[in-house]
């Protein structure tokens, strides 16, 4: 057994990309596996690998300690959990399929109204990342319950707990999300535009990763001025800001490439 200090009963509801890598993880700490899919034939690898396949969502969840739900959406997580409110009762289910955060508010409600303990989770991998140096989950909900299944969720990779509030970590996983897809609409708004000079999105992205990992540590300054402006001593002016953001729209306008991007930009960084 490798990385836990006793073997838990853990079932794992939903076997697509991310419910399979985190069974696998599981299976890896020495844990007692059972999963449950709605497509059976996706557990057959799990079944190779020493997991419980459970016939019914209602049998992997009545023989766990902790249930892990990660299906498709809240719809599909309703789905399974309504059902089986009696069986839960006393259990702590952790769910890790992306939702907003009011659907993760609204499953805690119907989770205290069933004495369930609930935690809900972002992942912030890929499959293959899960278990590694760089996978992130963030967690909200249940404190007590997540201190007693620490141990079990450090299996996934590094578990960060955010605050009581249900809604916390969906907030957080959609906030880096939302980062991660700004600098994906930039980067490719900036390749078309190289690519009008005859340059090529790969050469742009050579020169752009490295200068992007350097500036992203200066986050951590800029959440100063958010978090207590009063502590912060602003580097660069909204005026500045504005300006070369407006230098870059033009460039846009010159490369006959879309400026949507630019306008939302400036009203976001300086307000104009
Ligand atoms: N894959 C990733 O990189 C991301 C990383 C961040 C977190 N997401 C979220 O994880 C949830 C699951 O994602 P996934 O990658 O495993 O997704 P799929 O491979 O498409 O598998 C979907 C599973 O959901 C099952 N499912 C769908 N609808 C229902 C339902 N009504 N009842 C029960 N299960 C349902 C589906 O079953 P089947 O189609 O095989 O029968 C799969 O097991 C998701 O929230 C991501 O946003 C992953």
């Amino acid at each position: 057994m490798a990385n836990s200090l006793a073997a838990q009963h853990i079932s794992v509801i939903g076997l697509g990309a991310m419910g399979t890598a985190l069974a696998k993880a599981l299976l890896a700490g020495g844990h007692q596996v059972v999963v449950w899919n709605r497509t059976t034939s996706r557990a057959e690898a799990l079944a190779a690998q020493g997991a419980r396949v459970a016939e019914s969502a209602a049998e992997a969840m009545s023989a766990a300690d902790l249930v892990i739900l990660c299906v498709l959406d809240d719809a599909a997580v309703r789905e399974q959990i309504e059902p089986a409110a009696a069986l839960l009762r006393g259990r702590t289910v952790v769910n890790l399929t992306t939702t907003t955060p009011e659907q993760a508010r609204s499953l805690g409600r119907w989770a205290a109204a069933n004495e369930v303990e609930l935690i809900d989770g972002g992942i912030m991998a890929s499959p293959e990342m899960i278990g590694g140096p760089a996978s992130l989950v963030i967690y909200s909900g249940a404190a007590v319950a997540f201190d007693r299944h620490r141990s079990v969720l450090e299996l996934f990779g590094r578990a960060e707990f955010v605050g009581t509030d249900l809604g916390a970590a969906a907030m957080y996983d959609v906030s880096i999300l939302g980062a991660m897809y700004a600098m994906f609409a930039a980067f490719r708004q900036g390749a078309t535009m190289v690519r009008s000079t005859g340059g090529t999105a790969a050469h742009l992205a050579a020169l752009t990763v490295p200068f992007l990992q350097a500036i992203a540590t200066s986050l951590t300054d800029q959440a100063v001025g958010i978090d207590t402006p009063a502590d912060y001593a602003q580097i660069q002016s909204d005026e500045f800001t504005a300006a070369a953001i407006d230098l870059i729209d033009k460039a846009a306008v010159e490369s006959g490439t879309p400026t949507d991007l630019y306008g939302a930009l400036r009203r976001t960084l300086t307000g104009g």
